[in-house]
This record gives C-alpha cells, sequence and structure tokens, in this order.
C-alpha cells in the first residue's frame, strides 16, 4: 500500500528531529520509504506562543495495516521523548500522522484517514505535493485542486529535495 505520513516538530532542535524521524522511517517493517519532500518551516496553527514547524510529508510503501502502521508511529513518536499534553495543537518533539492509506477511506477510533486536517493545512499539502503532485483523495478530490484553494502562507522550503532514498 503508498501511504503519505507527515512529520511536524517544533521542539528540541526540529530539523533534528524531522531527519532522526526520517531515518526511523526508512527502518519500519515491511515497508519502504519511497520519497521524502524538503523540510518546510511553518508558523504555528493553534497557539501562537510556541515555535515554529518544521514538517514534511514522506511516501511509504507498506504491508502494515493502517493500525500496526499509526502504532509503528508512534513508537517513534514515543521514542523522540513525545509527550502528550492537554494543551489543543500545541508543542511536540514529533507528530507523525497518517494523511493517506492508499485509497482507503478509515473511521475508527484511533484512526481518521484521510487525516481529518490535511485538506486545508498548507505545512502538509505543499509538501506533499512536492512528491505526489498528481494523487487524488479517496473522494476523488485532486491535490492539485486542494492546493489552488490554500493559501501558502508563510510556509518556506528549507533544504533541497531529496526524493529518493535507497532503502538498501
Ligand atoms: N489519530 C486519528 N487519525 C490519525 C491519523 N490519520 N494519523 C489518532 C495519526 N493519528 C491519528 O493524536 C491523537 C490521536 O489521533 C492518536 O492517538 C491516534 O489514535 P496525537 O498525535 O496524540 O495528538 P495531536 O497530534 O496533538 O492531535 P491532533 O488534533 O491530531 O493534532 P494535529 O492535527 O496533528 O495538529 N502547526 C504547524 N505549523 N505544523 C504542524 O505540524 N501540528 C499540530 C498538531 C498543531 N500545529 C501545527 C502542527
Ligand atoms: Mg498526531
Amino acid at each position: 500500500m503508498l501511504s503519505y505520513i507527515a512529520i511536524g516538530s517544533n521542539q528540541k532542535h526540529p530539523i533534528q528531529q524531522a531527519k532522526k524521524a526520517i531515518e526511523a522511517l526508512k527502518g519500519l517493517p515491511n515497508t519502504q520509504l519511497l520519497k521524502c519532500s524538503s523540510l518546510y518551516c511553518s508558523r504555528p496553527m493553534g497557539p501562537q506562543n510556541q515555535p515554529d514547524y518544521i514538517n514534511a510529508v514522506v511516501e511509504l510503501d507498506t504491508q502494515l495495516s493502517a493500525l500496526h502502521l499509526l502504532d509503528e508511529l508512534q513508537k517513534i513518536e514515543q521514542n523522540q521523548g513525545r509527550e502528550r499534553k492537554a494543551l489543543r495543537w500545541g508543542p511536540r518533539t514529533l507528530d507523525l500522522d497518517i494523511i493517506l492509506y492508499a485509497d482507503h477511506s478509515i473511521n475508527t477510533s484511533r484512526l481518521t484517514i484521510p487525516h481529518y486536517g490535511m485538506k486545508t493545512r498548507e505545512f502538509v499539502l505543499y509538501p506533499l505535493f512536492e512528491i505526489a503532485p498528481e494523487i487524488k483523495l479517496p473522494d476523488t478530490t485532486l491535490l492539485s485542486q486542494l492546493i489552488t484553494l490554500c493559501d501558502k502562507k508563510e510556509l518556506t522550503k528549507i533544504s533541497d529535495a531529496d526524493h529518493t532514498y535507497n532503502t538498501d
């Protein structure tokens, strides 16, 4: 299954956190990391008294079920010191969200796919567009259409693209 994962960090050296997460994603069982967007810097969505975020999106080819993939992503978040606090959209060392999982629509207590915020977040849509400009959502909406409706705000690319990872 092709799946897209959004990476977000704004604590404890976010660039390093994002790079470390990409390395961890390369090591997921029964999974290959196929593409990785540039790293982007974005203004915080939610409380404004927190640092800017580093965001990126990766493309995985995985044999894991969506739930098993979520378990693995949460392990990576824990390994990188993720604390879950009551404050909604508060700062975090690492957030890994499943944006898309093939063309599946999933609505369970633990998983909503496509991710509930993906259609309007510039820090998800633009990195995703960089690596998968042709894709459609399960409801057949084109990503290219969503991009035209989403203001880029202050999103800036901070590193060169390194699209293809050799997983040998
Ligand atoms: N969950 C349901 N669907 C999914 C999914 N598709 N992928 C459940 C991952 N998890 C999913 O997540 C809470 C629960 O969501 C999980 O246990 C899982 O079962 P969480 O990571 O503990 O909580 P959270 O991420 O704080 O909550 P939320 O509401 O998902 O936050 P968001 O939407 O991820 O927003 N500003 C900028 N610029 N960049 C950012 O990346 N991120 C956030 C967090 C706020 N502001 C930001 C950014
Ligand atoms: Mg999350």
